[in-house]
């Protein structure tokens, strides 16, 4: 019996759909266009001490510079080759970086761009961020090496050479994304440049990767490729250890391309997630928090086990891809918050949270014209440091939502309730709801027009909990709301419809 259990538990902690993060951590967060000196330090000075689990990083190869429009996010989207070159660092401060997050319990997750190299008609030359040599006339990438064989070109049936059909698979995986020059991923010899890199990767002691475009490459060509990776590196993981693979596929329903064709690889990124819950928490379509009872696969999401979710990334945020406008964000500070408050309460899934940069956003015609723009950067192109005010938030215009106070003490709810299950659901029939998960934590919402004053049977032990979305507990006191539960569990609970966090979160680390 007692082995069984060993094998169970082993089963469950291993392999690619594992996320590999430190005992007692649940979360990653999303260090969007970030440079590795500056998370390097988040890690030691914030992410180790406030249960993080990882860093989504952005992609660490050499990449393009585009100066029309100037240095785009999207630049980091068109390698030229696999070095260790880009605006966030070179090799040696990625290597410093991985080491001095890994000493403190915070993985690092890799954006790996290999579905392609960069557009096809941005000419030939040494623009790119380490200065290596690219012709994309003659699919020529000798930084790696690639030439025109490694490449899609002749697979492709569309007219353009670009994909024109999203309803047919083909097409998808086998031309051109936006022009992108589309890699040949059956071939052997590509599938052995792409696993170098990656296990390049792994040896400096990375933890994992994101796939990016993964609806744009065959199952079997991810596979093939993941198959050939290299066991995490033994001075931070157990021996054996696989890497944690979580794909990209924007699957919204109604394309060719269905999520669960990689459903064996690892986990998937769920694009419904986001754009549902914001539905609800605008109140949109009728939409009631009362409903989200049977969140997460009663509402038609891919099993929890194979989830990622989040509330938005670092496309959706700016109105790009998968979600449109119900998607929220930082610019919708209130909602947000409430928003990845539940998601972090909720089981459903392994949870990412988003931070981001400010940028100048200006509608024209319902579009974004500044979607584009990239990190904060000098005039010279180089992304500026992230620097911390006197308040703990960030400077520079970094928005790190990851440290507002709501946020980062449900990531630590999170930690703390994890492997409770969800219990002592209520609700109004409209948007006041409560849960807890098990006799460890409860939350509380009312996203009405009305306010909200209720008795509820939170299962908790009796005892004075501090609030840790209007404050948290600090030492012995505590700078937020203090809620009483009583001897059979049950506590009151005002919010104010006009409060600025309708919400409250309490859970047994932070009872007085
Ligand atoms: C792919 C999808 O399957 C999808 O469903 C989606 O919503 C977006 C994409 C998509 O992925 C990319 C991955 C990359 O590594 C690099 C890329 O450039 C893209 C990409 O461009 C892309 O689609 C863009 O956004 C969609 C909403 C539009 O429908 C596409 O046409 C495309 O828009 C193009 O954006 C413009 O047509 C083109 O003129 C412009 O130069 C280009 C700018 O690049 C991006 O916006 C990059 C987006 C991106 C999205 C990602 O999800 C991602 O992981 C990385 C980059
Ligand atoms: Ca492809």
């Amino acid at each position: 019996m007692t082995m069984f259990i060993l094998l169970l538990l082993f089963g469950l902690c291993t392999g690619q759909f594992n996320p590999n993060v430190a005992c007692g951590r649940t979360s990653i967060v999303h260090l969007f266009e970030w440079r590795w000196e500056d998370i390097a330090e988040e890690c030691e000075r914030y992410l180790g001490p406030n249960g993080f689990g990882g860093v989504q990083i952005s992609p660490p190869n050499e990449n393009l510079i585009i100066t029309n429009p100037n240095r785009p996010w999207w630049e980091r989207y068109q390698p030229i080759s696999y070095q260790i070159c880009s605006r966030s660092g070179d090799e040696q401060q990625f290597r410093d970086m991985v080491t001095r997050c890994n000493n403190v319990q915070v993985h690092i997750y890799v954006d790996a761009v290999i579905n392609h190299m960069c557009g096809s008609g941005v000419g030939k030359g040494n623009f790119s961020t380490c200065g290596t040599y690219y012709n994309s006339n003659e699919s020529s990438f000798p930084g790696v090496p690639y030439s025109h064989h490694d490449f899609n070109d002749k697979k492709c049936k569309t007219g353009s050479g670009d994909i024109e059909n999203y309803g047919d698979a083909d097409q998808v995986r086998d031309c051109r994304l936006v022009s992108l020059l589309d890699l040949a991923l059956e071939k052997d010899y590509v599938r052995g440049k792409i696993a170098d890199y990656l296990n390049k990767l792994i040896d400096i002691g990375v933890a994992g990767f994101r796939l990016d475009a993964a609806k744009h490459m065959w199952p079997g060509d991810i596979q093939a490729i993941v198959t050939r990776l290299n066991d995490l590196n033994t001075k931070w993981f157990p021996n054996g250890t696989r890497p944690f693979i979580f794909q990209e596929v924007i699957d919204l329903g109604g394309e060719g391309i269905s999520c669960k064709e990689y459903f064996d690889i690892g986990r998937i990124t769920e694009f419904k997630y986001g754009t549902k819950l914001g539905i609800v928490i605008r109140k949109w379509d009728n939409e009631k928090m009362a409903y989200l009872k049977n969140w997460g696969e009663g509402w038609g999401f891919m099993p929890t086990d194979r989830a990622t979710v989040f509330i938005d990334n670092h496309d959706n945020q700016r109105g790009h891809g998968a979600g449109g406008a119900s998607i929220l964000t930082f610019f919708d500070s209130r909602l947000y918050k409430m928003a990845v408050g539940f998601m972090l309460a909720h089981p459903y899934g392994f949870t990412r949270i988003m931070s981001s940069y400010s940028w100048p956003r200006n509608f024209v015609d319902g579009k974004d014209i500044n979607d584009w723009v990239g990190p904060p950067s000098h005039s010279d192109g180089s992304t500026k440091a992230v620097t911390i005010n006197e308040d703990d938030t960030c400077g520079n215009d970094w928005v790190c939502e990851h440290r507002w106070r709501q946020i980062k003490n449900m990531v630590i709810f999170r930690n703390v309730v994890s492997g409770q299950a969800l219990t002592n659901w209520w609700d109004n029939g409209e948007n006041q709801i409560a849960f807890g998960r098990g006799n460890v934590g409860f939350i509380v919402f009312n996203n009405d027009c009305r306010d909200m004053d209720v008795t509820l049977n939170t299962g908790l032990p009796a005892g004075t909990y501090c609030d840790v979305i209007s404050g948290q507990k600090d030492g012995t006191g505590c700078s937020g709301t203090e809620i009483t539960v009583s001897s059979t569990g049950s506590a009151r609970f005002t919010i104010s419809s006009s409060a600025e966090d309708p919400f409250i979160a309490i859970q047994v680390n932070a009872k007085l």
